[in-house]
């Protein structure tokens, strides 16, 4: 585990990435995709408190980038957040889960699987459809960016144990339902139509998730600004290239 031995570790954020990483296992041809030494692991000093952030980069069938990275930055902000980025010759959705917990707990919880051309590919959207519902006791509202997420997704604070277990579940049936999807597709030439719209999709989705200030002011304050743009642009959202 990254973060061992580094501070406590929020329970969820611990649990969560290792569902994520035991998930990516089953995931068709899964490889290291190289990745700047320089972010890999990052420690530094705020306030007196240790920050680091721990960043793991692969890629497969399908899937041009796998990103999970967890993060203590500050006085006891935690953080989990991955992002799972198609080949845009798929028609793939794109992946994405955020924890942010402080020290009052979980502030916030968010998975999806968010269409890149309009509307979630059939499948998906019905396996979507189909995983067990569950109550968490409270959801919350989708900022104005939020636009780019699926009808299907789960943004919530989870206040119990028994609904941390639901969330942990809920990434898994994501993740699933990726997985079944990738097997099910065959990519398109990259100078397709349909390849070049699904590229577009997801410059547009990456510029929908730079809008979040919350994301840049805690990494302004951790580094500094020119840091964290470069940290934004780089590994975060980096524009995907095109497919020709
Ligand atoms: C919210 N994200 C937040 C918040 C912080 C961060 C501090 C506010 C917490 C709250 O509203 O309760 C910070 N998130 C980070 C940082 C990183 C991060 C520093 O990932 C990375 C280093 N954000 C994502 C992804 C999604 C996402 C992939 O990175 C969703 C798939 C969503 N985060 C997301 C949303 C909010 C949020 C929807 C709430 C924003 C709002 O209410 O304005």
């Amino acid at each position: 585990m990254p973060l061992s031995g580094k501070g406590s570790v929020h329970p969820l954020v611990d649990a969560l990435a290792g569902q994520i990483r035991h998930r990516w296992q089953s995931l068709p041809g899964l490889e290291e995709l190289s990745i700047d030494p320089e972010l890999e692991e990052i420690t530094g000093q705020l306030d007196g408190n240790a920050l680091f952030i721990s960043n793991e980069l692969r890629r497969c069938h399908g899937l041009r980038k796998l990103h999970l990275e967890t993060a203590r930055l500050g006085a006891g902000l935690q953080i989990l957040h991955c992002v799972l980025f198609p080949d845009p010759c798929f028609d793939l959705p794109v992946f994405g889960a955020d924890i942010v917990a402080g020290p009052a707990g979980i502030s916030a919880a968010i998975v999806d699987l968010s269409p890149v051309c309009g509307k979630l590919p059939a499948l998906v959207d019905e396996a979507l459809a189909s995983r067990p519902a569950r109550s968490y006791s409270q959801r919350r509202e989708l900022p104005p960016w939020g636009s780019i997420f699926s009808p299907h997704v789960c943004f919530v604070r989870p206040s119990t144990v028994e609904e941390e277990g639901w969330f942990i579940d809920e990434v898994g049936d994501f993740i699933d339902a990726l997985a079944s999807a990738i097997d099910g597709t065959s990519p398109d030439a990259p100078d397709a139509p349909a390849s070049i719209e699904r590229w577009r999709g997801q410059l547009r989705y990456c510029q929908q998730q730079k809008q979040n200030d919350k994301t840049r002011r805690v990494l302004e304050k951790a580094f500094n600004p020119a840091w964290a743009d470069r940290y934004i642009e780089e590994l975060l959202f980096d524009d995907p290239l095109p497919p020709v």
